[in-house]
């Protein structure tokens, strides 16, 4: 018997209808994942009540000394998972951990150089709606005909632009990140290189994809995504000067008091990558990513840059009379959750885009290998093929569904 379940049925049935949704369908938007319970507990914690403005023995009120604690202990797993000597563990997500490397490192005005958001870049890497490229004169690089970056092309638009600072890492680029090519465009240009590895934080943590260290600058990831911990950011750096600056652009530049439940449980998360489990893990994710890639294309569809490195593939609709909206609608009636995505060559908008992007982390979380995928992957092919038979997906919808149930993580809503 929970609280809630007395003081606010209302809330409780609709936390529990969300519950019901994630069991039964298969989750594979590429950014989103299954936390660990004890993640969820620690969320749950009175360290919900706790002000801490400040940073671990600086701060501003008093009765700090568990907040320090939890905090320094989140603060030396992250650097020790990274292999780093500093992290602050206080953003709130991904966007304000960005936003607070562009409030310490650049001026207003400052040029910078990161991925086009339709090419699989972020809005917080200098899109025109977000700040950062409203506050910052943004320019962009994308990837090529094959679907990949040409490294000698951003050197080009890196020495046209001149930007103070480039941002590597992407949110929809299914190959690896070369940070090494990145730092030698910095170093042409004399900028700061900054990489946001959101997406493939998880992989890093496993050596199952290059580390930015040490090429980079300044590194950013949320916590949620393949790393399965709490939702949140971080910000990391082996530079001394750029940590101080990047505390003082958390708080007091953009955030107040830190979320100390959260970073309780960003402790965990990483307690959990720091086990040699997570290794394993992350191997899983990709190889069940490889699978979509190669039933995908083998069924006849176009797998942007052709397969996969990592824990996502793109699938190109340029060539279809259907859209990525359409197929997202689709997939979704038929029990498989996937998000619309843009794809490079992009024609349609933003709201209905040319392709579909399909993560493996959420569903390798609960335990499904090669064989769930390679018959996941048949039936994503088999809607696409039938795009418009209501009738099919309904059929599929249960199908999955009971597949869906031999693998259940939560055996309840709250934990
Ligand atoms: N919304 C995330 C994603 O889906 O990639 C990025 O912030």
């Amino acid at each position: 018997m929970y609280f809630m379940e007395n003081s606010d049925k209302e809330v409780f049935e609709i936390i529990n209808k969300e519950l019901q949704r994630q069991n039964d369908h298969l989750e594979m938007i590429a950014s989103e994942n299954f936390t660990f319970p004890a993640v969820m507990e620690a969320m749950g914690s009175v360290f919900t009540n706790k002000y801490a403005e400040g940073y671990p023995n600086k701060r501003y009120y008093g009765g700090c000394e568990y907040a320090d604690e939890v905090e320094q202990l989140a603060i030396d797993r992250a650097c020790k998972l990274f292999g780093c000597k500093f992290a602050n563990v206080q953003p709130h997500s991904g966007s304000q951990a960005n936003q607070g490397v562009y409030q310490a490192l650049l001026k207003p005005y400052d040029k910078i150089l990161g991925m086009d958001l339709s090419h699989g870049g972020h809005l917080t890497h200098g899109s025109k709606v977000s700040s950062s490229g409203k506050l910052y004169q943004s320019f962009f690089y994308g990837v090529e005909s094959d679907g990949r970056i040409d490294y000698d092309r951003v050197m080009d638009i890196a020495r046209i632009t001149q930007p103070k600072l480039i941002v590597c890492g992407a949110s929809a680029y299914p190959r690896e990140i070369d940070f090494k090519a990145f730092r030698e465009i910095a170093d042409e240009v004399g900028a700061l290189l900054f990489a946001d590895i959101a997406h493939i934080a998880g992989l890093v943590a496993a050596g199952e994809h290059p580390s930015p260290f040490p090429y980079c600058d300044v590194v950013t990831t949320t916590t949620h995504k393949t790393l399965r911990g709490p939702r949140g950011g971080i910000i990391m750096t082996n530079d001394e000067d750029i940590a101080k600056k990047i505390n003082s652009a958390i708080f007091p530049g953009i955030q107040g008091g830190p979320l100390v439940h959260v970073i309780a449980a960003k402790a965990i998360g990483f307690g959990e990558n720091l086990k040699p489990e997570w290794k394993a893990y992350a191997k899983q994710v990709k190889a069940n990513a490889k699978v979509l890639a190669d039933v995908i294309s083998k069924r006849g569809y176009d797998v942007v840059s052709g397969g996969t490195d990592n824990h996502l593939i793109l699938v190109s609709f340029l060539n279809k009379e259907f859209s990525g909206k359409d197929a997202d609608a689709a997939l979704g009636n038929a029990g498989i959750t996937v998000n619309k995505n843009t794809v490079p060559g992009e024609f349609r908008s933003p709201f209905v885009t040319s392709g579909i992007r399909i993560g493996s982390p959420a569903l390798t979380a609960r335990g499904m290998k090669e064989a769930e995928f390679e018959i996941i992957a048949n039936r994503i092919s088999d809607v696409l093929d039938n795009i418009n038979d209501t009738a099919l997906h309904a059929k599929i919808r249960e199908e999955m569904k009971e597949l869906a149930h031999k693998f259940i993580i939560y055996d309840r809503a709250i934990y």
